[in-house]
């Protein structure tokens, strides 16, 4: 919604910023921000092997206008950031929890439950207008007797009664075929949601904080609560005056680094590392992905000439003095192309090219 903090929250999200012109995926926006990942297992790494460089991941966020009631119909500036919605591959959906007479509401008065599904709704809606252009597509096909498209009309008249029920596509029980068809949809409601109550020390926040929850629970998003001002604030603050300033507000620490991790969550990634001379590397993967996926994140050269990887858990590695020590007593594993990464994994991978 207009006024929650989305730009207070991108503000402080950018007091983490670095410099766009190393990632040159990055095009230079004022409503983009590339945020690295904190990992201090990077430094340790670094210090270990006594690496020149330490990489972190990155996260890109963007930041949109409010969307109103009517969105979905082309109300308000909200329908031109529904396309950028639409590129995504996760929500961070700012909600108002805090009481200003300042600042307008475009709803009146303080309800974060209603505002979240007010715009959930927008976003529903217009889910539900690109699933009736392909129903309609299909219909046509599927009434000559196309049995793809038979099958198809089936699904999306299951997932058109989902989202009519309110839900978001992303909750749909779909298998994996079914998902790829709705994949080629590119939904709006069809990603990983994190909802973030912006509260400021005046609300009462116990009051909005359970049925957000519940709503939370049921979509399978993640729920924080912040207060984005301060977090605005906090990255004009000294390090050495921060704990004092958060202390104020009887805070231990910024939430930034728990809203990184939240999204990291949703998103259902791991890190991985490397490391040698050159560089200590943290990466990101999907959960799940195995050792040639990994690879390929790195260099298709790695992930087509893969001969096999070398393994051992930070956690593990932590107990010896470096890589080489760890390898001379045998703590190092061999595995190939199908080894699951885990969470915290130090890999190094033997290839030919
Ligand atoms: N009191 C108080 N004011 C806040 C808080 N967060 C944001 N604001 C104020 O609310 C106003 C709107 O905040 P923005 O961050 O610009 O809101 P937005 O969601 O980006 O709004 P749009 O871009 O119009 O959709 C600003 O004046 C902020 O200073 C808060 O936690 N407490
Ligand atoms: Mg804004």
């Amino acid at each position: 919604m207009p006024n929650s903090g989305k730009s207070t929250l991108f503000n402080a999200i950018t007091g983490l910023k670095v410099p766009a012109e190393s990632y040159p995926f990055c095009t230079v926006d004022p409503n983009i921000a590339v945020v690295e990942v904190d990992d201090n297992r990077v430094d340790l790494l670094a210090q270990m092997e006594n690496s020149h460089r330490r990489v972190k991941p990155v996260i890109e966020f963007i930041d949109i206008a409010g969307l109103i009631k009517g969105a979905s119909k082309g109300e308000g500036l909200g329908n031109q950031f529904l396309d950028q919605i639409r590129k995504v591959d996760a929500i961070v959906h700012v909600i108002r929890g805090f009481i200003s007479p300042n600042v307008p509401h475009s709803d009146g008065d303080l309800n974060p439950l209603r505002d979240l599904e007010t715009v959930e709704l927008e976003l529903i809606l217009k889910d539900l207008d690109t699933i009736e252009k392909r129903y309609q597509k299909k219909f046509k096909m599927a009434k000559s007797g196309d049995k793809e498209a038979i099958e198809e009309i089936e699904l999306l008249e299951r997932l058109k009664k989902h989202l009519n029920e309110g839900n978001l596509a992303f909750n749909f029980v779909k298998n994996e075929n079914e998902d790829k068809i709705i994949k080629e949809l590119f939904l709006l409601t069809d990603k990983p949601f994190v909802y973030v109550l912006n509260v400021d020390e005046h609300a009462n926040n116990q009051d909005f904080f359970s049925p957000l929850k519940n709503i939370a629970v049921k979509r399978n998003a993640d729920l924080l609560i912040l207060n984005a001002k301060i977090e605005e604030e906090l990255k004009e603050i000294p390090d050495e005056e921060r704990k004092e300033f958060l202390e104020i507000y009887g805070l231990k620490r910024s939430a930034i680094q728990d809203l990184i991790a939240s999204v990291y969550g949703v998103l259902e990634l791991i890190t991985f590392f490397t490391v040698n001379q050159n560089e200590a590397r943290a990466w990101a993967t999907r959960r799940n992905s195995s050792a040639y996926e990994a690879a390929g994140l790195i260099h298709t050269d790695m992930q087509k000439g893969f001969i096999k990887v070398e393994v051992i858990n930070f956690e593990k590695l932590k107990g010896f003095s470096n890589l080489k020590e760890a390898k001379e007593r045998g703590a190092i594993e061999y595995h190939g192309k199908d080894y699951t990464v885990k969470e915290g994994d130090v890999l190094k991978f033997l290839f030919k090219v």
